[in-house]
């Protein structure tokens, strides 16, 4: 566990520029006399109380005027005493009044440290802390609202809710391996395998809640690759709606990556547009291509956007054998739009008997709702947002891989009768549970997690 660290951290915990209120917040397990006596010329406040203060300098000078709002353990957002100064939000008045509290005997909090001490104080657990984190980065009101439906903990009362169920069965084979002299059949067990299946079947439940709420955090990344000419950065600026890119009838326009975030009924997509992909002398346009290589290992999604009047043939591999060649063992998904059908004469929409190809017209912006609903449907999101809490990466994979161990403890248990290695996967299954809402994690990840806050929270 990460040490519980009794100095006063201090930061200003509003947004950076000008602004009409600029918060200062202070949060310590020691008493904060000298802040009331140095700062605000008062013996004490009284506890969640606002009261008009002046905040002083080392001579008595008035820095700015303003509320305090003291909170004394454990009643507070941190479990601490904290102290919060509520002035005028611009940054030489908040610098000099966090420099103030410097001299008083604070010190600079981290990234990230007042809710790593909520979460060391249990105020809240990691999944809610990252919540809040995620709340403050949503980019769609869905987000936001999944965001607080995690805050609140709905995700974490399901998660403890499994381990448990998880602790339960455990107790039950570990109790039945502990008499080794009864001969035990686990097989013939029925509520065993009764209470197995149905844990395997809640697990992916919330795992699939969990990856549409995690797609309404990170969205996807498609990248729109292409020869030159076919259309690349018109498609980009239908799916954003604006002229984003400069278009234009000679090859070779786009030279740069260039990126747009574009939400899909809360889902961020980010589209990011490249150079046309062919040999060439010219010395920019080939750095352009080899971005746009780079941009295509990280994607989520390909995009290779083809010409409808040059391009009938219908096998992906034998469109684009530049790309098998490259990752000939790829995993990453790849489609094909084929574009210009306002002169081809195709039909929008997904295109019969040929691979993973849509057809549009992203001059004439035909098809293009079509597509941006088909890409929904292949990541999986259905633009539903009812009962989905955002939850990461790291969530989706503790969960994944718990319902890998339980699927496998049942397999042991059903080919070989094996109680022991089943009790070995669901302790595993139980570890990777906790590590969700921080019950067993390590330091090292707590430190990765709080230091990608913001200042301040
Ligand atoms: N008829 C028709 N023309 C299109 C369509 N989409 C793009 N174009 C035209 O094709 C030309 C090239 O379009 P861009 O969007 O610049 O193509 P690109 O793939 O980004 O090209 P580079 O950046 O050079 O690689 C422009 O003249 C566009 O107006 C379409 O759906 N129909
Ligand atoms: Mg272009």
């Amino acid at each position: 566990m990460l040490k519980n660290d009794t100095d006063v951290i201090a930061a200003i915990a509003t947004a950076p520029g000008r602004g009409g209120v600029g918060v200062v917040r202070l949060s310590g397990m020691v008493d904060l006399n000298a802040f009331f006596v140095g700062l605000l010329a008062r013996p004490a406040l009284s506890p969640r109380c606002a009261t008009f203060c002046s905040f002083l300098d080392d001579q008595g000078e008035v820095i700015d005027q303003g509320i305090a709002l003291y909170f004394s353990n454990p009643h507070s957002f941190t479990g601490e005493n904290v102290l919060e100064l509520q002035g005028h939000g611009g940054m030489v008045v908040l610098d000099r009044l966090i420099a103030r509290c410097v001299e008083l005997g604070a010190r600079l909090a981290r990234p990230g440290e007042f809710s790593e001490r909520a979460f060391l104080n249990d105020k809240m657990d990691l999944a809610q802390a990252e919540a809040i984190a995620d709340l403050i980065d949503a980019s769609s009101i869905q987000g936001a609202r999944s965001a607080v439906r995690s805050m609140q903990g709905e995700f974490s009362v399901l998660i403890c809710a499994l381990v448990e169920r998880l602790i339960e069965l455990r107790i039950h084979v570990e109790a039945a391996i502990d008499f080794p002299e009864e001969e035990i059949d686990f097989l013939a067990d029925e509520r065993l395998l009764k209470n197995l299946q149905a844990l395997v079947s809640d697990l992916r439940n919330v795992l699939s809640r969990a990856q549409q709420g995690s797609l309404l955090r990170d969205g996807m990344t498609v990248v729109l690759v292409g020869k030159p000419n076919v259309g690349k950065s018109s498609l980009l600026n239908a799916l954003a709606g604006n002229e984003a890119a400069i278009v234009n009838p000679t090859a070779g326009t786009t030279r740069d990556v260039l990126r747009e975030r574009i939400l899909l009924d809360g889902m961020p997509l980010n589209v990011v547009d490249t150079a046309g992909l062919r040999e060439t002398e010219d010395e920019v346009e080939l750095e352009g291509v080899r971005r746009a290589w780079l941009e295509i290992e990280k994607a989520d999604l390909v995009m290779l956007v083809a010409d409808a009047t040059e391009t009938d043939e219908p096998d992906l591999r034998a469109i684009w054998p530049e790309y098998f060649e490259r990752f000939p063992h790829v995993d990453q998904s790849v489609m094909v739009v084929l574009n210009k059908i306002d002169r081809s004469g195709h039909s929008p929409g997904l295109v019969e008997g040929r691979d993973r190809t849509f057809a549009i017209s992203a001059k004439e912006k035909i098809g293009v709702a079509g597509l941006t609903q088909y890409l929904q449907r292949s990541v999986g999101f259905n633009g539903q947002c009812e009962g989905l809490f955002l939850a990461r990466r790291r969530h989706l994979d503790a969960l994944q891989k718990a319902l890998e161990l339980v699927l496998e403890g049942n397999r042991q248990l059903e080919i070989a009768g094996a109680g022991e290695l089943l009790a070995e996967d669901l302790r595993q299954a139980q570890q990777q549970l906790a590590g969700i809402t921080g019950q067993f994690t390590s330091d090292d990840l707590l430190g990765r997690i709080f230091s990608s806050f913001c200042i301040g929270k």
